[in-house]
């Protein structure tokens, strides 16, 4: 037998390759010094930070799976996980800043797009010159987005789209919108439109009074007659499997992300219970504290084994949706518990925002909502084994 390293139970770092690793610590690196000294401050201010795109862009972590002809890193979705780990151990909002913008904007962009689409946004949104957002949400259609109202209209030379989207993280700080509408000129089937910011009857306002995610902005879309042309149509999908193909990949990234949150409470929980002493002794010597951190210590060693398997087969072009809802769904609920102990096991403290631990809790109330409720991925998970739609 060999020794046991405790903050790596099965050596995971033996697990990625020299490349993954130098990747791994760029983006940590990157974290720990640019996000870290920001995070408490913006968290209380809701600071809304632009400037922060670019900074993510020049440490390459925008769109790291995208080709290097359009500015990406050409890195396999392990790289990809790994940054989002590294992002949401500081804080889950800046990892949603980089989710949103590789996921869900730069690869429909890439995979639905036209090479000008491509050429026209993809450059900008990699090194954070522009900003993405996407809108598929709407105030009456959330966990059913086939229930949404937005819709495009054909006119002559392109469309004209009404409706409105809610919860739209960047939205309010946005170049470039992916809009995901109901096209009555494709018999109604779900359409991706890649909007400009600025473009008339287009805004976004800012969601006020969130008590979560406050590091990332979020907002509403509202169009009112935005013309487009037929250049603003993504061709090269149609129906839900256009906005859910993004999703797999975010959902991916946050079944990592979850895992550094979750380590981040742990080590604090762990450092904590060493130095703080009641009845005379550190309460890490007692046994309930003991018994909380092995749960932790399990739940996040089995978690990052889960989603480095589902990222070495979406390398593989082996990973199903299902695989991701399995690692989404479990990552950001055992993070949700993980976090909520260690706000436990520091006391009075663990309100405090220089503890962090909070911070991370009730962030990870959002984490565990947005990309599919963790309900949804049960009842996803559960079709996928019965043959029976439960959604309705
Ligand atoms: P359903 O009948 O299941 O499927 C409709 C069509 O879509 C295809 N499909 C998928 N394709 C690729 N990947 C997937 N994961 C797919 N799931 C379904 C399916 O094959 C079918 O294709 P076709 O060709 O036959 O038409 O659709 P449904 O309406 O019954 O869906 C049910 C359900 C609950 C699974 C789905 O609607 C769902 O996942 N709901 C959750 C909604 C959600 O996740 N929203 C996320 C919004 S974006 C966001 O939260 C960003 S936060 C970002 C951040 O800040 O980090
Ligand atoms: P609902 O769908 O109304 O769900 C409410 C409750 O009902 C949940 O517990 C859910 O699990 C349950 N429920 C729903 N249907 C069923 C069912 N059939 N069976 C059992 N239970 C069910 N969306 C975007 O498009 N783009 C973004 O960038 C984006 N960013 C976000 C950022 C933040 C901060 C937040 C909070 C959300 C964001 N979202 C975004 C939206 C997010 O994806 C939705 O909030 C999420 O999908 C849930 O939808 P809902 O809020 O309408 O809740």
């Amino acid at each position: 037998m060999g020794p046991f390293a405790w903050e790596d139970p099965f050596l995971l770092e033996d697990q990625l390759t020299e490349d993954e690793r130098m990747l791994r610590d760029a983006a940590h690196a990157f974290a720990q010094s640019e996000l870290q000294p920001r995070a408490i401050d913006a968290f209380r201010e809701e600071t809304v930070a632009p400037e922060l795109f670019p900074l993510m862009g020049e440490a390459g972590l925008l769109g790291s799976t995208i080709p290097e002809a359009y500015g990406g890193l050409g890195a396999g979705y392990v790289t990809y996980g790994l940054i989002a780990r590294e992002l949401d151990r500081v804080d889950s909002g800046y990892r949603s800043m980089m989710s949103v913008q590789s996921s869900l904007v730069m690869y429909p962009i890439h995979a639905y797009g036209t090479d000008a689409q491509r050429q026209k946004y993809l450059p900008g949104l990699a090194s954070g010159q522009l900003i993405g957002c996407f809108g598929l949400t709407e105030p009456d259609a959330g966990s059913d987005p086939g229930g949404m109202k937005t819709v495009a209209k054909k006119t002559a030379d392109g469309y004209v789209l009404n409706g409105s989207k809610m919860w739209i993280s960047n939205a309010p700080i946005a170049d470039v919108f992916v809009v995901w509408a109901k096209s009555e000129a494709h018999g109604g089937k779900i359409r991706g439109f890649v909007l400009d910011k600025g473009m008339d009857g287009l805004s976004a306002p800012k969601v006020g009074g969130k008590l979560s995610l406050r590091t990332s902005v979020t907002g509403e879309i509202v169009m009112k007659d935005v013309a487009v042309s037929e250049d603003a149509l993504l061709p090269n999908v149609e129906g839900l499997k256009g906005p859910f193909g993004c999703l797999n990949r975010a959902r991916y990234g946050i079944a990592w992300g979850a895992m550094g949150c979750a380590e981040f409470c742990w080590h604090a929980a762990r450092a904590y219970g060493l130095d703080r002493k009641q009845f005379d002794r550190p309460i890490a010597q007692t046994q309930l504290f003991q018994k909380k951190l092995a749960d932790m210590q399990t739940e996040i060693a089995l978690g990052l084994q889960g989603a480095l398997r589902v990222g070495r087969l979406m390398d593989e072009g082996r990973g199903a949706p299902e695989m991701v809802s399995l690692v989404k769904r479990n990552n950001c609920g055992k993070a949700l518990d993980i976090a909520r102990m260690a706000r436990d096991m520091h006391g009075g403290n663990g309100i405090q925002e220089e503890y962090q631990v909070m911070r991370h809790m009730v962030n990870l109330e959002t984490v565990n909502t947005y990309e599919g409720t963790h309900d949804i991925h049960a009842l996803i998970l559960g079709r996928a084994q019965t043959g029976l739609q439960a959604f309705f």
